[in-house]
């Protein structure tokens, strides 16, 4: 098990060391609100950043999301977030940028204070209730640069852009104001059920709240004249306009904003801290091939049903969930800083990226309760990296940092993939790329496709990743039929995979490719282990025999003729590349490739440091492609530990130190210039 624990470390844990604390961090976008796929707020920042009161936050896919704060300073206005010249306000200085895996930290000078503007979105993969609740906090304090006291009101709003990709439609205010919470809601007047519009969600309700007390007001109406309320001495009426359904979200935009005043400041004693949320119910339409439909719920739903519960929890878990989110923190960063100090940056960036690819859900009984022991959860392909719903190659991926969160999340997620192939009406030989692509449907297709060796392959050596970190047979034990029949797929075709190619975004067409293959030989050899698992022992003697001999005939066939590396095509004398699924067979515990093979690329990839800039090539051939994910996976796999911190050092100047793009970094780049493909493509490294 600490083995196991110890590859893991290799490839999750290695992306940062120092924690960034610079005026302007050189990433392609810090996450702000960022806890599932359509709570997913970014700050865009690029090769030359705005201050963050210059910009307007995005969702990850690049349409604005509206979300501005203020404060007013001895009654003078500053705005410190977002982009609007109204009210008019004196310029804040920013300080600071630290991003840590679950918190963003930014630091503006406002006249004679500080104000640190705090975006966490806690990361609990074992609490799952915490994990799936989609709510983010927005937390600020302020200090005194001067010793006196200084008066410090505060105000922040969002717009309806939360809750639609299109603009055009009308929204429509409920609030819950109380004694203890105010809850601003906006959602489309007519919510359209499981359907996107530019990646967001149409039938969603965005939740902005604050606890209530002496000081607090609220407003809802055009942004213009609510923000000029909330800055000048007038402050916010509690007004909610009740023209907001007469038009559409962006004619003219309205506002949910909530203003605090914190009265005469040396230092503030605790935050003042908003709840950001985003509620659907139900999450996800899971659909089988019987065409039997399912509606499936946040697993949150099951202890909590108004947002005033949500909220109520929420905030007042608010020290509970930062203690336990620096303590995550620093577990990760100490973690990665054993492995290599570019590693922890690198989680800094994508620890929140990756958690909120998915949603984590349970169904209904037919009595309308919850069945809580029916856990799946689907993950939201993000940029085109993967095919669709629960992409078997992406999970494949990002299974490391579930491993090492939780790897029970590993097995709520082959979950609904298992059980919609295991059915006589799927009938493709081998495994299914995913369940479609129109998330958050999440739909199995009986079809034939090019991916086989990969995907099954992936498939049985993410389930025994599973059952080895969690000891939970049951999926195994359940799908063993379905399972033995991809390993047999694989046993006919690893050793000749012809035209097929490997995972869906690595743009490699050459025939025969040697890293395909080798997947699917692990498969076979973790087939071996799931066979003997279950106890069908004459099934498990038979593929370790069968891996042995594979991995000896693929050899022949790998080392080039000059025994500097392993091909990337077989018979292909001239290829090379990186041939990362080694790493399956480090993290698995197989040993069923030799050392000398690792040995061996260890040394082909020394050769190739002095000619790299931001990585190496998938394969030479396609000089201008690679993958950070796949970076990080050959790094795992290498002999030499200054050679493993050289490439995870590639991948941290991608990630870095050349953002060329702006928006949530994407696996897929080109090593020479960082840029990536299309422009667009991210998904969780
Ligand atoms: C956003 O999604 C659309 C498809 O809905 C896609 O065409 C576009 O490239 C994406 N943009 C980014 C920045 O990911
Ligand atoms: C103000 O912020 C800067 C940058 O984060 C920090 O160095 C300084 O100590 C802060 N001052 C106070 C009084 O908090
Ligand atoms: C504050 O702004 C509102 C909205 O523009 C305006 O009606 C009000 O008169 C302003 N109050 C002061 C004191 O300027
Ligand atoms: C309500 O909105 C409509 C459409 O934008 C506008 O014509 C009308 O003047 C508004 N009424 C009020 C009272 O603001
Ligand atoms: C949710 O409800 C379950 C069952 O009542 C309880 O054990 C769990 O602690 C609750 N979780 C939270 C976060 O309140
Ligand atoms: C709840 O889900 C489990 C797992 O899918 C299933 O075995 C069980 O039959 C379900 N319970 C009910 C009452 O449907
Ligand atoms: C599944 O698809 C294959 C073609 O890929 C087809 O031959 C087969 O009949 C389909 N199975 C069912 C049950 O529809
Ligand atoms: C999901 O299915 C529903 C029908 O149940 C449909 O209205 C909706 O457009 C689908 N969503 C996507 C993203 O395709
Ligand atoms: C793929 O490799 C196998 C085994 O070496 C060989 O028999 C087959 O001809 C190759 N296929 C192609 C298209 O090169
Ligand atoms: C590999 O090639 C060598 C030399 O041709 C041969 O002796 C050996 O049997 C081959 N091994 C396998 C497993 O095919
Ligand atoms: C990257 O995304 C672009 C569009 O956003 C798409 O055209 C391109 O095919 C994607 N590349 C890959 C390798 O998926
Ligand atoms: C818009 C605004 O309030 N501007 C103020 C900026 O600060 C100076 C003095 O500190 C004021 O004179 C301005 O009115």
């Amino acid at each position: 098990m600490v083995n196991i624990i110890n590859a893991l470390f290799l490839v999750v844990l290695a992306l940062v060391a120092q924690w960034h604390v610079h005026a302007q961090v050189l990433v392609p976008a810090w996450p702000l609100a960022v806890k599932n796929p359509y709570l997913n707020t970014w700050y865009f920042g690029g090769s030359k950043p705005a201050t963050l009161n210059n910009v307007w936050p995005n969702l990850w896919n690049g349409s604005i999301t509206g979300w501005f704060s203020g404060v007013q300073v001895d009654g003078v206005p500053y705005r410190i977030m977002g982009d609007d010249s109204v009210p008019p306000s004196n310029a804040s200085t920013q300080l600071s940028v630290q991003i840590t895996p679950t918190q963003t930290i930014v630091s503006v000078q406002t006249g004679p204070v500080n104000i640190t503007m705090n975006f966490l979105s806690p990361i609990t993969a074992t609490d799952l209730t915490r994990q799936s609740l989609p709510f983010s906090y927005f937390s600020v304090t302020a200090a005194s640069l001067d010793g006196s006291p200084h008066t410090v009101k505060v105000y922040s709003d969002i717009s309806a852009e939360w809750i639609s990709g299109d603009d055009t439609l009308i929204a429509k205010s409920t609030q819950d104001i109380e004694s203890d919470f105010v809850i601003l809601e906006t959602s489309l007047q007519t919510p359209q059920s499981f359907t996107e519009v530019n990646q967001h969600t149409q039938d969603g309700t965005s939740i902005y709240a604050l606890k209530n007390g002496a000081g607090v007001q609220y407003g809802v109406g055009v942004d213009d004249v609510v923000r000029n309320f909330a800055m000048n001495s007038t402050g916010l009426q509690d007004n909610i306009d009740q023209n907001i359904s007469a038009h559409a979200i962006n004619t003219p935009f309205d506002v949910w904003g909530i203003s605090a005043d914190l009265g005469s400041v040396t230092t503030t004693s605790s935050p003042l801290v908003y709840a950001i949320g985003l509620i659907r119910d139900p999450a996800i339409q899971f659909t089988t091939l019987s065409g039997n439909a399912q509606l499936r719920s946040s697993y949150y739903r099951m202890n909590f049903t108004t947002p005033h519960d949500m909220v109520s929890f929420f905030l007042n878990d608010f020290n509970n969930a930062m203690s336990a989110s620096k303590q995550l923190d620093s577990q990760i960063l100490n973690d990665a800083t054993k492995v290599s100090s570019s590693y922890g940056d690198l989680l800094s960036l994508v620890a929140r990226q990756a958690m909120s690819a998915i949603e984590i859900t349970v169904s209904k009984n037919a009595d309308g309760s919850f069945n809580s022991s029916d856990v799946m959860a689907f993950m939201k392909d993000m940029g085109n990296v993967g095919a669709g719903v629960n992409a078997v190659d992406v999970l494949y991926a990002a299974f490391p940092m579930y491993l090492y969160l939780n790897p029970a999340l590993g097995g709520y997620l082959l979950q609904p993939l298992l059980v919609a192939q295991d059915t006589t009406s799927y009938t493709q030989p081998y495994a299914a790329q995913g369940l479609d692509a129109n998330y958050p449907n999440a739909t199995i297709e009986n079809v034939s496709h090019n991916f086989g060796i990969e995907q099954s392959g992936n498939m049985i050596i993410m389930l025994l990743a599973h059952l080895q970190a969690t000891g939970d047979g049951s999926l195994v034990n359940q799908h063993y039929t379905l399972i033995k029949g991809w390993a047999d797929y694989v046993v006919q075709n690893s050793l000749n995979p012809g035209p097929q190619q490997a995972s869906h975004s690595d743009a490699i067409s050459a025939v025969n490719q040697t890293n395909l293959a080798l997947k699917g030989i692990i498969g076979i050899g973790a087939m071996a282990k799931i066979s003997r698992f279950v106890g069908m022992n004459s099934d498990a003697s038979s593929y370790a025999s069968t891996a042995q001999s594979y991995i000896g005939q693929w050899q022949n066939l790998t080392i080039s003729q000059d025994k500097t590396r392993l091909l990337t095509s077989f018979g292909s004398d001239s290829s090379a590349g990186l041939i990362y699924n080694l790493y399956a067979d480090k993290l698995l515990q197989l040993g069923l490739v030799p050392s000398s093979v690792y040995d061996l690329q260890t040394s082909y990839y020394i050769t190739q440091l002095a000619s790299s800039k931001l990585g190496i090539p998938l394969d030479t051939k396609n000089p201008t492609y690679t993958r950070a994910d796949w970076m990080m996976f050959a790094a795992a796999a290498v002999t030499d530990s200054s050679l493993q911190s050289s490439l995870i050092a590639l991948v941290h100047s991608y990630a870095f130190t050349a953002p060329t793009m702006n928006t949530p970094i994407s696996p897929l780049y080109d090593p020479t210039t960082g840029n990536s493909p299309g422009g667009a493509n991210r998904s969780v490294p």
